[in-house]
């Protein structure tokens, strides 16, 4: 099957098609790197590739969008927009030789460009579908006058002398001129969005998050264990330090001043909170363990921070729920949802607006200005970012952001152990060091942790002092290590008895088990 962009093109033989492949990549990367200052220029307006990224995240099977997660990691998102260029790059590259000869095709590549940039400017709830079309509009024709300036720079001149002769054909200022104009595609290219980067700045809310002053300070570091052993996770996590998990491509700049917390649906009065009564009400604090279902056992997906904040009760007596109250879903500015049993807001675990973080404001990358913090369930169901409002919901048929994409509708943290040291394939001295690391288990707590050797017993762990039944416990056992290759294994059991399975299971749907192992080689 061939295609219009696959047909022979007889232009191919008269100029260099690598030079028009050129011309094509260099079209689709100007008109994305105009389009990238164009958003840039009013605060607010969206960013076309970000749009797009976050089409993508949003169309994509779950299983796609998890499999890119467990590739890249954190990394995800670069990957993602690197994705969309790369792609965009080769589309220019096939337009760029299909265009030479047939310059409609470039006009309705653009034309189709533009239009799937404002489709997504259009379903992505942060960004104005008008300014959208205004600028996917001045991108698609920017992409199209590139192309047909960078092509007409290859077309041979009309003296004669180098038509018909040279297979390879040298037409007399041809080159050059061809050269200079792509120089100036690439510089626009790269200077346009580096423009727009630093006009995207100014829009930046870090100076308002500085300016919030908490009624809270920084938990100090107790020393949980008898002795201090080096590479175990601290009690608290750094807020620098803290995993990130979101499906967001362009962190939400949301200004406290224009905010404010909605409390809607299946209440008798339905609230609204600014963002100043919402701190002057925040006065309790908890410490709390978060973690993200797609944590793999062992894995770094989960921390822990004293979170200051509303108890979310506090504001559901003011709000009141109806007797059809079943699902408490926070909605985020961006369009993200979780939902959990509006009972747990309830039942005595640690359910907040959060307004801190170990002291400070929210960094904006975990939600500024205000987020909900559930103790015991994973954050795709309840740790909502960038709050913009709460709706209190039936259970049935209303459902969060990652249920359809296949994770379970409710998800408990499940019961697990990490070993922080030794490392994986760590090389130790023979004699006596310390096997440590953290375990969890949201809300009851952990009762016991037990390490095991070469498959050997259970051996019980020091355990470090809890601070809640919320929070990950420090543990840590003496081993008198022998030399040669050893694998080490660790067990939790939590304060109702139950004992982390050995059973192996993955993320999906609703969180990995197993045991955490860790090979090490003993000199
Ligand atoms: N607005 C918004 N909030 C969100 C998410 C999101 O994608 N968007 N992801 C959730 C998930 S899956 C997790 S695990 C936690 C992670 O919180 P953190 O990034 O502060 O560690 O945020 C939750 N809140
Ligand atoms: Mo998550």
């Amino acid at each position: 099957m061939t295609s219009v962009l696959d047909a022979p093109s007889p232009a191919d033989s008269t100029a260099s098609p690598g030079r028009a492949a050129l011309a094509g990549v260099l079209a689709a990367a100007t008109a994305l790197g105009v389009s990238e200052l164009l958003g840039a220029v009013r605060a607010g307006d969206p960013s076309l590739i970000t749009s797009v990224g976050e089409a993508v995240i949003d169309l994509a099977p779950g299983g796609v969008v998890d499999a890119g997660i467990s590739v890249f990691g954190t990394n995800d998102k670069p990957a993602l927009v690197i994705g969309i260029l790369i792609v965009a790059a080769l589309i220019g590259a096939r337009v760029g030789r299909a265009a030479e000869r047939r310059p409609w095709v470039g006009a309705a590549v653009f034309t189709a460009f533009g239009l799937i940039g404002w489709l997504a400017v259009v379903r992505d709830p942060l960004a104005n579908g008008t300014a959208g079309f205004v600028i996917a509009a001045l991108t698609a024709a920017i992409g199209w006058f590139t192309l047909r300036w960078l092509l007409d720079a290859l077309r041979p001149s009309d003296d004669g002398s180098s038509t018909a002769a040279a297979p390879t054909v040298e037409y007399p200022g041809g080159r050059r001129q061809f050269l200079g104009r792509a120089g100036l595609a690439a510089g626009t290219a790269v200077v346009a969005p580096a423009i727009g980067r630093r006009l995207r700045d100014r829009a930046d809310v870090a100076a308002s998050r500085d300016a919030v002053q908490l009624a809270t300070a920084t938990p100090t570091e107790t020393a949980s264990l008898d002795l201090p052993v080096e590479g175990i996770s601290p009690l608290y996590t750094p807020n620098d330090d803290f995993y990130r998990i979101d499906t967001a491509l362009a962190i939400p700049q949301v200004d406290p001043a224009n905010w404010s917390l909605r409390i809607t649906g299946e209440v008798e009065e339905e609230i609204e909170i600014s963002f100043d009564e919402l701190v002057e009400m925040s006065v309790v604090e908890e410490d709390v363990t978060i973690a993200c279902v797609s944590n793999e056992v062992g894995g770094g997906l989960i921390g822990t921070a004293r979170w200051t904040g509303v108890p979310i009760s506090q504001l559901l007596d003011r709000a009141r729920p109806t007797a059809n109250a079943e699902q408490l879903m926070g909605i985020s500015v961006d369009g993200f949802t979780a939902g959990f049993p509006l009972e747990l807001a309830y039942d005595g675990r640690p359910a907040l607006i959060a307004v801190g973080m170990n002291g400070e404001p929210l960094p904006v990358r975990h939600g500024f200005p205000a987020r909900i913090i559930v103790g015991g369930i994973y954050g795709y169901v309840s740790a909502t970012k960038w709050l913009s409002s709460i709706r209190l919901t039936q259970w049935d048929g209303v459902d969060g952001y990652w249920i359809p994409r296949g994770w379970s509708k409710e998800a408990p943290i499940k019961i697990q152990s990490r070993i922080d040291v030794p490392r994986r394939n760590a090389a130790i001295e023979a004699g006596t060091t310390a096997i440590a690391g953290v375990a969890w288990a949201q809300p009851v707590g952990v009762a016991r942790v037990e390490v095991s050797i070469d498959d050997g017993p259970w051996q019980e762990a020091e355990l470090g002092t809890e601070l809640t039944g919320n929070t990950w416990r420090q543990w840590m056992l003496p081993w008198d290590a022998t030399s040669g290759r050893h694998r080490i294994a660790v067990r939790a059991t939590d304060l109702a008895g139950q004992v982390q399975t050995d059973a192996l299971a993955a993320p999906a749907p609703n969180g990995a088990t197993g045991h955490h192992t860790v090979d090490v080689d003993v000199r």
